[in-house]
């Protein structure tokens, strides 16, 4: 026993919040290092303009607590940045979380001594902290991806990364913007961005598929029938296969066994109402090519349809499978491309060759610039995780065991790392989840078996390596039945320049619930528990 917390939480992200609180109704001590210098994780950061989740809002935010989620009004159908970080604030203080978390620190290092069976935490503060329990509540998307571009350095103008966005007002009134990257950050902030700059050049390598969002704010009336019966709302949403869309059942039927005509007034019919529930308007559209095609022709026709120059039309219309990459969902985002201020570049042929401090050059052109937003992503699921300085068992570190790709059990735990959990690791459904139902199956998970050694009386618990090499067997055996892993998207780690290529998220919730909790149920199968 030590005189520090029993637990040392890293990140006061939604995840973080919750397993605080978590600890609390246990007994358990817990405290939480944050770098930034507030609650919200990704909603933090994340302040670029038009940023809003892709999750319905009445869906995305905690089911903990009934009163919590009786007292918070949503304004929208998808909830912006600022009001979702002013509800990871009010949580915080309505569960009086702050005093609890070290802000505007970030933790370096953590060493597992097995005498003591406990992690020591190192934070850029100069502090260590000892503890029996180390949770990694750090973001599946919280280390950004800046690509290695010459002269990137020398840019003389503005330079913003959508993952880092400044705390203050950014403004494009008049100014030469330029944005590299076309994924879902891109798409949200490319029309807000043109609304006020004077131009607006867009450097797309890949071009994506996109779904209108149909944005809307909420009715009090849809809002207090959800309210009257939360609970079993939730629950519902929980037995999708993403956690989410209750509301917009999937069809299971194949796009094969109805009419050309009825297929395409079941695309329509998503298409109108918005949102990534689109896909799931057949049941083969993840799984089987000739499926995906009609999905993806359906979306391509509408960019032909809505981009008034033709040869613009066609520089903006993807050819890989839909879905694959993250579907992004927007609000006018290719019809934007018909202003006066905005120009396509297209830099998947003719690569960008170099930053200028003046501006962005590629295709022998320089593109001069007052401003560059680099919406390139994010070092996805383990970027966070390998740049802290992880020892386990014998000083084994983390970054090794991970060398060819992230290995975990259950997306929780890895061999030879004792007593650390991580929330929405690679290997658990995720980013395929609502990241809320996720974050907190997770979180319950860990605390009730932290919980469970302290009850028993034993000190340390750790997934066998046995377990683990069969976990991620099936979580690959599971993604190469879908067409996930056909092009280079961030679950596969494809977007940075020599990560290894793996499929890091698992496809569908309620089973995988169902294992955690049969592991729990034989005894933590697959783990060894110590005394
Ligand atoms: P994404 O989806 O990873 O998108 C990054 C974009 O940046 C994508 O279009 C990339 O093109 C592009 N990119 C990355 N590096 C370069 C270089 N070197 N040159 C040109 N273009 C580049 O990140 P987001 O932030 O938009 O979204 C991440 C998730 O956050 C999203 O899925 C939601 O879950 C929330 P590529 O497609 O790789 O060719």
């Amino acid at each position: 026993m030590t005189d520090g917390p029993d637990v040392v939480v890293v990140g006061a992200g939604f995840a973080g919040m919750y397993t605080l609180r978590r600890c609390r109704m246990l007994g358990l001590r817990a405290r939480a290092f944050e770098a930034g210098t507030g609650v919200g994780g990704t909603w933090y950061w994340n302040r670029y303009p038009g940023a809003r989740c892709d999750v319905e809002s009445m869906e995305y935010s905690y089911s903990f607590d009934e009163n919590l989620q009786q007292e918070w009004n949503w304004s929208e159908r998808y909830a912006a940045q600022p009001e979702i970080l002013s509800y990871a604030n009010h949580v915080a203080d309505r569960f009086d979380l702050r005093r609890d978390i070290t802000f505007g620190t970030r933790v370096l290092r953590a060493v597992w001594d097995a005498t003591t069976a406990t992690w020591t935490v190192h934070t850029d503060g100069g502090e260590e902290v000892v503890a029996p329990y180390l949770v990694m509540a750090t973001g599946c998307l919280s280390s950004t991806n800046t690509p290695d571009i010459p002269g990137l350095a020398s840019f003389a103008g503005e330079l913003h990364h959508t993952g880092n966005w400044p705390h203050e007002a950014v403004d494009f009134r008049g100014k030469r913007v330029g944005v590299i990257g076309t994924g879902s950050s891109a798409v949200q902030a490319i029309p807000v961005i043109a609304d006020t700059a004077g131009h607006l050049t867009v450097f797309q390598r890949t071009p994506q598929y996109s779904v209108p969002a149909r944005n809307r704010p909420l009715e009090v009336d849809e809002v207090a029938a959800t309210k009257a019966d939360y609970a079993t709302f939730r629950e519902r949403n929980r037995r999708m296969p993403a956690g989410f869309g209750s509301r917009y059942p999937r069809n299971e039927t194949s796009v094969f066994d109805v009419s050309e005509d009825d297929a395409r007034a079941e695309l329509q019919f998503r298409w109108e109402r918005g949102g990534t529930t689109f896909m799931g308007a057949f049941g083969d559209l993840a799984l089987d090519r000739e499926a995906n095609e009609i999905a993806a022709s359906f979306v391509r026709e509408k960019i032909a349809e809505t981009v008034t120059d033709p040869e613009v039309a066609a520089r903006l219309t993807p050819t890989h499978v839909i879905g694959c990459k993250r579907l992004c969902i927007d609000t006018e985002y290719f019809a934007t491309f018909n202003r006066d201020n905005v120009t396509l570049v297209d830099v998947g042929t003719d690569p960008i060759e170099s930053i200028t401090p003046a501006g962005v050059r590629t295709g022998g052109v320089e593109h001069e610039l007052d401003m560059l937003i680099l919406a390139t992503g994010f070092d996805a699921m383990t970027g966070t995780l390998l740049r802290i300085d992880i020892r386990g068992r014998d000083g084994a570190t983390l970054r090794d065991a991970w060398a060819a790709g992230p290995r975990t059990y259950l997306g929780l735990s890895v061999a030879g790392f004792p007593n650390l959990f991580m929330v929405s690791g690679p290997g658990s459904p995720s980013v395929l989840t609502n990241m809320i139902v996720s974050i907190e199956q997770h979180v319950e998970w860990i605390t009730d078996c932290i919980d469970h050694l302290r009850r028993t009386g034993r000190r340390s618990i750790e997934a066998t390596p046995e377990a683990q090499e069969d976990w991620v067997a099936h979580v690959n055996s599971i993604a190469d039945k879908t067409l996930y892993p056909t092009c280079n998207s961030w679950y596969l780690g494809a977007n940075v320049p020599g990560k290894t290529r793996v499929f890091m998220p698992l496809l569908g919730f309620p089973p995988y619930v169902e294992t955690c909790r049969r592991v729990v149920d034989n005894d933590y199968e697959g783990f060894t528990v110590g005394v």
